[in-house]
């Protein structure tokens, strides 16, 4: 939904989960804040501190509930406006009868969703990495999440831009010098060899923020682990394994998964997207089956980790494909139980020795645990311990394009092209990072941020 903005209503919203509940959490925001006080409660409580109060329907006087009142005066507040907070009981009529009444006060509205923190950003408090950081925050569902997030809300990235703008200024502020003394001599290849030595280092800062940046969207996602292998191996029997629950269906026939299957999972805290494929043999004419093996490919190279599965007593090392780019192949050698033993020593040598490959039965259930493991330890591996700096697609991006302008303002001053040009592109790449924070030239990323949003936030 759009969110209104530029106006001066004072908004409103229950900010808690849904009723009932124990308490429920109704915030207001805006230049009517003291009045809604003055209205409903009968007195303006000491700011900051918790205030037990009757809160009374503002046209009859009414009591609606007793309940914590807290006054956050602007713009010492979240939103940097005048901000109430009622905390009361968490009925439903309850939080009916106080947002009705708030409704009913002039100057008073509902929020939109994410209008209070739309509002924090606008007042400066929050800057936009921060903005994205909330939303993510909120979305967290895995202890590695929560983590990013949180240091992404205390200003991990943002802090950094602003260093880096700062930087990308100087750079500029010597080109600009250049062009301003541009009759004396030599002294303009002189400064714009110290913007050149600024924009430099600056540039490979960026882009090794940016090459770390994989990791990080990965962290809000889920790292991609994909199961795939020739039909009947036990594709889906380790699906079900690792997630612990039947999510795919199961059966001796060949074939039997044809499309994707994919279950969301917390692997010691970080989130995995494991995806189970239809068993990919060349024979089959059958455009169903045809259609799963061309997504099982897709899918494959795709993948972070590929565990490529085939069965024991029918297994050849040289069905086991190359890895793509990017993508870490694991093999592993289901149906042990069914090998006889004097076939041990070629599968030793052919899978062990030469394709680092796993055994296992998931009937006997030996190797499964150590396989589990060896996938847990990727993942961990995966999600170094040093935190990411760029998280969103958003911010690669623009990152992406501020290393290409300092490159270019590089390029350019090496060629002597002109100060004027070079000066350009390192004020496009202070721009640039100024629309990381969200400092110019925001208006178009805006709505696409808040929609995430809930109501009361
Ligand atoms: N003996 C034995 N049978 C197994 C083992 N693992 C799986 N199976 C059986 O092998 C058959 C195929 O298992 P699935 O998990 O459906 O195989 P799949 O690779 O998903 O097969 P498709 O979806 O057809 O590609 C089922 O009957 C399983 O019970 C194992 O370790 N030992
Ligand atoms: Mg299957």
């Amino acid at each position: 939904m759009a969110v209104a903005r530029t106006d001066n209503d004072t908004i409103f919203a229950l900010s808690s989960g849904r009723p009932p509940a124990a308490i429920a959490v109704v915030r207001v925001s805006g230049p009517r804040g003291r009045a809604v006080l003055t209205a409903m409660v009968g007195l303006v409580p000491e700011p900051r501190k918790a205030t037990l109060a009757t809160v009374r329907d503002p046209a009859s006087r009414a009591p609606i509930d007793q309940a914590l009142v807290l006054w956050f005066p602007g713009p010492r507040s979240e939103t940097g406006e005048d901000v109430v907070e009622f905390q009361l009981h968490g009925g439903q009529a309850i939080v009916v009868a106080v947002l009705a009444a708030l409704g009913r006060m002039e100057g008073l509205r509902m929020a939109e969703p994410g209008e209070f923190t739309r509002r924090a950003f606008e007042h400066g408090q929050l800057d936009l990495t921060q903005v994205e950081a909330l939303a993510d925050l909120i979305g967290a569902e895995t202890e590695a999440q929560r983590r990013q997030a949180f240091q992404q809300l205390r200003g991990l990235l943002g802090d950094r831009a602003e260093h880096w703008r700062t930087r990308a200024i100087e750079a500029l502020a010597q080109v600009e010098a250049a062009i301003d003394f541009a009759d004396e001599g030599d002294v303009p290849n002189d400064l714009t060899a110290r913007a050149v030595a600024i924009a430099g280092p600056l540039a490979e800062e960026i882009a090794a923020a940016v090459a770390g940046a994989e990791r990080g969207e990965r962290l809000r996602d889920g790292l991609c682990v994909v199961i795939a292998g020739p039909p009947n191996a036990g594709k889906s029997t380790l699906l079900n394994k690792i997630a612990r629950r039947d999510a795919a269906i199961v059966s001796p026939i060949a074939g039997t998964t044809r499309d994707l299957i994919e279950v969301h999972l917390d692997l010691n805290g970080y989130p995995v997207v494991l995806i189970d494929t239809a068993g990919i043999r060349e024979s089959s004419t059958d455009p169903v089956e045809r259609e799963g093996m061309r997504r099982a490919r897709e899918q494959a190279a795709r993948a972070n980790l590929l565990l490529w599965i085939a069965d024991a007593t029918a297994a050849d090392p040289a069905a086991v494909p190359a890895a793509g780019p990017g993508v870490t192949r694991m093999v592993v050698l289901n149906k042990m139980d069914l090998v006889r033993p004097q076939e041990m020593p070629r599968l030793d040598w052919q899978f062990k020795n030469k394709l680092g490959a796993h055994f296992m039965s998931a009937t006997t259930g030996e190797g499964v645990d150590a396989l589990i493991s060896a996938v847990v330890d990727f993942v961990e591996r995966y999600f170094t311990a040093e935190p990411a700096l760029v998280t969103r697609e958003r911010q690669r991006r623009v990152l992406n394009e501020v290393v290409q302008f300092l490159v270019e303002s590089i390029a350019l001053a090496e060629k002597a092209a002109g100060e004027e040009l070079v000066a350009e592109q390192l004020r496009l790449a202070a721009a640039g990072l100024g629309r990381l924070t969200g400092r110019v030239d925001v208006e178009d990323v805006l709505e696409v941020i808040f929609r995430d949003f809930c109501i009361g936030k």
